[in-house]
């Protein structure tokens, strides 16, 4: 016969047994675009990593390992994204950074995360220099726009048959420069003629003197380079001017913000994108059920941000579930095929 005390001895060993490993929490910051320029993109940034985070913490994928994203606004400029970095890094202490959602922002704030060796996965920045390249801390996930625009380019000239084209783009913004260097590439690679190029900066909100400029040579195809807000009005004035040919983006026009702001001047706009959101495959017809189920509409900024998040456990898990910065830097090189809903 067991004393009282030797029960409850007994029931607290029991009840120390039973207990799971003990949780832990790793911190993730993601630095997005809420306010500024980018914000269309970081808002649907913001519920493709806090979905991700939810399904997986729920799954028990990572075992006792809890992921708690932290999301803070970088306000689409590089000084922000460095203030936000920093908090990131000293004082939260985070072992991974998502974002920042402009390539501008990135080619600011990334060094630092470098220089502190804290791994970063890109989730939108489509410049193809500048990112990857500050270091080996640096990755992405998201298509950059070489890889991008040159097929886009070859198959719209296959089905429209354009010869000659008008240039406009954004020249103090990293991404719509790059952009902007790649779409030239590819136009000379097709033997497009370019009849005229004109720039603009992010703050302008009238564009008719550059568009006027571009419709007067007469060009078979206009192609821009900018953000999402600065894209619905120049493709809208283009359209009060009277041009009615086709027009090509880059990755600034893949919002549904972009259609829904420019309206009917959005039909005959192209542009090429790194998610396929009609594919089939298992993980992506999940995603979008999972996000329609809390009443929204992913874009391809939600599905790269989602993915990201999926990317990073897989590194942890492929770091033998360790999560110091240096591991999930190790695990990351490791990541092979997964399959996501933007294809493996
Ligand atoms: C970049 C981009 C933007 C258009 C989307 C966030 O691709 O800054 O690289």
């Amino acid at each position: 016969m067991l004393g009282a005390w030797s029960y409850r001895a007994l029931a607290a060993l029991l009840c120390v047994t039973a207990l799971p490993a003990q949780a832990q929490t790793v911190k993730v910051g993601a630095a997005l675009s809420m306010t500024g320029a980018a914000a269309v993109y970081g808002a649907s940034q913001k519920k493709g990593i806090e979905l991700a985070a939810e399904e997986i913490n729920k799954s028990g994928a990572l075992k006792n390992i809890r992921l708690q994203v932290l999301v803070e606004d970088d306000g689409s400029t590089k000084e922000q994204g460095i203030n936000v970095y920093q908090r990131f890094i000293n004082r939260e202490r985070v072992a991974a950074i998502l974002g920042p959602t402009l390539s501008t922002t990135a080619t600011a704030a990334n060094p630092i995360a470098q220089g502190a060796k804290v791994p970063v996965i890109a989730i939108s920045n489509t410049a193809p220099k500048g990112i990857t390249d500050i270091g080996d801390y640096i990755w992405r996930i998201s298509l950059t726009e070489a890889q991008v625009i040159p097929g886009a380019m070859k198959k719209a000239q296959q089905k429209l048959g354009f010869k000659s084209a008008a240039v406009l783009y954004g020249n103090d913004d990293v991404f719509t420069k790059a952009g902007y260097d790649v779409m030239k590439r590819s136009l000379e690679e097709l033997k497009v003629k370019v009849m005229g190029t004109q720039t603009f900066a992010k703050a302008d909100r009238d564009f008719t003197p550059q568009l006027t400029e571009l419709k007067n040579v007469n060009p078979d195809i206009l192609v821009v380079s900018a953000l999402a807000d600065n894209a619905s009005a120049i493709v809208s004035q283009a359209r009060q001017l009277g041009y009615k040919g086709p027009i090509m983006g880059g990755n600034g026009f893949n919002s549904p913000a972009f259609i829904k702001n420019a309206g009917p001047a959005a039909e005959g706009v192209l542009v090429g994108t790194a998610w396929d959101s009609s594919s089939q495959a298992p993980e992506n017809q999940k995603f979008i059920q999972a996000m329609q189920a809390k009443g929204d509409n992913p874009d391809q900024f939600t599905a790269q941000a989602y993915t990201a998040v999926y990317v990073l456990a897989e590194a942890i898990k492929r770091a033998g579930n360790k999560t110091g910065r240096g591991d999930i830097k190790a695990g990351l090189a490791k990541v092979k095929d997964l399959p996501t809903p933007l294809g493996k």
